[in-house]
């Protein structure tokens, strides 16, 4: 239940396979799917701001919906356009996209934590995106689900103290050494706004969550367990709380722990997660050893292949559907991460193609 009506499902692939049940094949989408390789994407983006096109339902709702129309009857999600950067903003943070993140003003010691809002009401300051699900789901027409989604608590700190992308975290990571009490508060409360903003997310109508840990395999694995895994499990176990307090559907969770390779087993056991994605360091038949047999997998083709034209794509799925079936279980084929800007549209069709062509059962 959430408290708008909405078309039937006709497509609920990903659902089933989220939940643990075999499907047909394996449901197929793509990390980044609304963006910059698709040229009706970039002719929006000439006329309106990156986080203008977030904040404006219509616009929000039009890029989403891009993907759908184009590969019409090959994808079986679609993914709210936003950025995991929205919660910053929330917090009170400026951030511009330009053409990367870059907070003006970022965290540089642990008395910058009292710039930020106090009580961050996500129903104000994320309402747009609420909005924004509200009227996709409404223009899907039951389509393909509706997936919502956050960043970690601790790839979020690490935007806020970085100021931006970075390679190696220098800053982020001298605050989780030099202040870990302080650290540990500010990703705590990062991951209370986290919570709230993706209840609200299945209020307004999203069927899935994601949460991005894009930076979790920058950790060591100890660091990992101490600073990012209890903020990723406290996640889970709330938005599952609140849901069904509050008399909603308890939707499917997904964990994204990008390199994080070292936690599956644990993140299987103790996180809470219906639903863990892989990156393509790791074979998904070894993935699978790791999780048993309860939880769905994602993933995990190297995005990169995708510039190896149609041999190399169609090797690389064939492997990769081959790995994930000899696993047993239930999977969710994706990439391994985003797609990137300069993918050809019709190779990423081709992908979609050969992930329906082997992974029928
Ligand atoms: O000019 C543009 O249009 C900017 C490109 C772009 C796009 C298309 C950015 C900037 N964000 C997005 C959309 C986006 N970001 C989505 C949309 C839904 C979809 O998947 O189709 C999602 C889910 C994200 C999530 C996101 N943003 C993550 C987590 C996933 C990941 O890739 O690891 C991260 C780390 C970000 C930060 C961010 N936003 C944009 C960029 C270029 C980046 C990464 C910068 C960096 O390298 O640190």
């Amino acid at each position: 239940m959430t408290s708008h009506q909405f078309p039937a499902m006709k497509n609920d692939l990903l659902l089933r396979a989220a939940r643990g049940e075999k499907t047909e094949h394996a449901p197929v989408w793509v990390m980044r799917q609304a963006g910059r390789y698709l040229p009706e994407f970039r002719e929006v983006r000439k006329s309106h701001e990156f986080f203008e096109v977030c904040r404006t339902p219509e616009l929000a709702k039009e890029v989403t919906l891009q993907p759908i129309r184009r590969y019409s009857g090959l994808l079986d999600a679609s993914i709210i356009f936003s950025d995991i950067l929205v919660v910053p903003q929330a917090m009170g943070m400026e951030v511009l996209m330009n053409p990367g993140p870059e907070f003006p003003d970022p965290l540089v010691t642990p008395e910058d934590i009292s710039k930020l809002s106090k009580n961050v009401d996500v129903n104000k300051e994320l309402r747009y995106v609420f909005d924004a699900i509200t009227e996709t789901r409404k223009g899907l027409d039951g389509a393909v689900p509706l997936i919502g989604f956050c960043g970690a608590p601790w790839t979020l700190f690490a935007y806020m103290i970085e100021g931006g992308g970075s390679k190696t975290l220098q800053k982020a990571k001298t605050w989780l050494f030099r202040y870990p009490e302080e650290s540990k508060a500010l990703l705590q409360r990062i991951a209370d706004v986290c919570v709230d903003y993706l209840v609200g997310q299945v209020k307004a109508g999203a069927q899935l969550l994601q949460v991005f840990d894009s930076w979790a395999g920058e950790l060591a694995p100890h660091d990992f367990d101490e600073f990012s895994f209890p903020t990723l499990q406290h996640i889970s176990t709330q938005v599952r709380h609140r849901l069904s307090e509050e008399g909603l559907t308890v939707v499917p969770i997904i964990l994204f722990a990008k390199g994080a390779n070292f936690a599956l087993s644990k993140l299987a056991k103790e996180g809470g997660y219906d639903v863990l994605g892989i990156d393509w360091c790791i074979d998904p038949l070894e993935a699978r050893r790791l999780v048993g047999d309860k939880i769905t997998l994602q993933g995990n083709m190297d995005p990169n292949v995708l510039y190896g034209g149609r041999d190399a794509i169609e090797r690389t799925v064939k492997k990769m559907c081959e790995a994930f079936r000899a696993g047993g279980g239930s999977w969710i084929a994706n990439l391994g991460h985003g797609i990137t800007p300069g993918v050809d549209p019709e190779d990423m069709r081709w992908f979609l193609e050969c992930v329906h062509k082997y992974s029928t059962q």
